[in-house]
């Protein structure tokens, strides 16, 4: 019986069709939903540290506001993410105290520090470009409320990048110096956005599974060369040079090869050794500490209205 609602299932998966949060759906299925999408939204909400660090100290009354805009829009992803992800039956307090406990994981790259402004530049034009190419893909992912949350969520990515890219090309037609920031920024972020991926797909423990149940729509090592192919001309453009000596084109595969990732360095990161794990996972907590009031207030508010109506 189980064996043919898990066919039946498929089926509709393989037919395209979109799974909705009443539907049957295997234990497997949900339980890896909530925890991509679960940590997809910390991802956004503890990517507001790094750049949230620069909104005080903007060049320039335009750039603060545009960078207030992108901080507050993260928020806003987070929120999307973390109501796709109740409606597959878990709760915020569970999601946030896997987080706060060091259990449920968010991205790598947010362990690294912003040293400079550049960073500011190279966050938007690096790892919201890593990103939106991950959830270009994930807008046509099989659970419905996913997909409908990525499409407003890929609108936002898309001046993101766009906004990066424009500050490191105010750099890069700069002084010499502020080329040099620019670079050094490149230099620090290339390969840490490169890991944003993933492991390589033969080491990817879900990546099998989740594109049968075309949960995921690309495979971490196929986005990781989009990304790549897509970036290495921008890098051009600006003038910049990607770290990497084995970077060249490949005319045979009509792609660029590139050099090693440094898989131990990922592992030290995303198992809480990065630079700045402690101190991104103890600002969460002390921000949920001094908003605990303003929650009990909404919730006392609520239930004193509900009462009334
Ligand atoms: N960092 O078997 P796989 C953003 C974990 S949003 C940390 O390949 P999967 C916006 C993985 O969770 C950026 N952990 O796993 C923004 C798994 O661990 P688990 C976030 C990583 O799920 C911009 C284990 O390794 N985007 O940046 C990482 O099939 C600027 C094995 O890996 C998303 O989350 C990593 N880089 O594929 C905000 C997109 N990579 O759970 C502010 C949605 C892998 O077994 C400022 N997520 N791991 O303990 C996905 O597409 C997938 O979850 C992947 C990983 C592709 C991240």
């Amino acid at each position: 019986m189980s064996k043919d609602r898990e066919q039946l299932f498929q089926n509709r998966i393989d037919a395209e069709q979109k799974i909705e949060p009443k539907d049957w759906m295997p234990d497997g299925y949900r339980k890896t939903l909530i925890r991509q999408i679960s940590q997809h939204a910390h991802s956004e909400v503890i990517g507001m540290q790094p750049e949230g660090n620069w909104i005080t100290r903007a060049p320039t009354l335009l750039r603060k506001a545009i960078l207030l805009a992108k901080v507050q829009d993260e928020a806003g992803h987070g929120l999307y993410l973390y109501g796709a992800a109740e409606t597959l039956n878990t709760t915020r307090e569970e999601m946030i105290a896997a987080l706060q406990s060091g259990k449920a994981k968010y991205s790598s790259i947010f362990n690294y520090p912003t040293l400079s402004w550049a960073d500011v530049g190279a966050i938007g034009w690096l790892v919201d470009g890593a990103a939106i190419m991950n959830q270009i893909a994930l807008c046509r992912t099989s659970y419905g409320p996913y997909a409908r949350a990525m499409v407003r969520i890929c609108k936002e990515e898309s001046f993101h990048q766009r906004q990066g890219f424009d500050a490191m090309l105010a750099l890069c037609r700069g002084s010499q110096e502020q080329q040099a920031m620019a670079q050094d920024a490149l230099n620090r972020f290339w390969w840490p956005s490169l890991m944003m991926f993933g492991p390589h797909d033969a080491d990817s423990a879900h990546s099998a599974q989740s594109v049968k149940w075309k949960i995921k729509r690309k495979t971490n090592d196929e986005l990781r060369q989009q990304f790549v192919d897509q970036t290495v001309p921008q890098a051009e453009y600006l003038g910049l040079t990607i770290p990497d000596t084995d970077l060249k084109w490949n005319a045979e595969t009509g792609h660029f090869d590139f050099g090693a990732i440094d898989w131990d360095e990922f592992s030290r990161v995303v198992n809480g050794g990065g630079l700045c794990n402690r101190k991104r996972l103890q600002h969460h907590i002390a921000a949920s500490e001094a908003g605990q009031w303003v929650r009990e207030a909404v919730h006392a508010y609520n239930k004193k209205h509900s009462e009334e109506r």
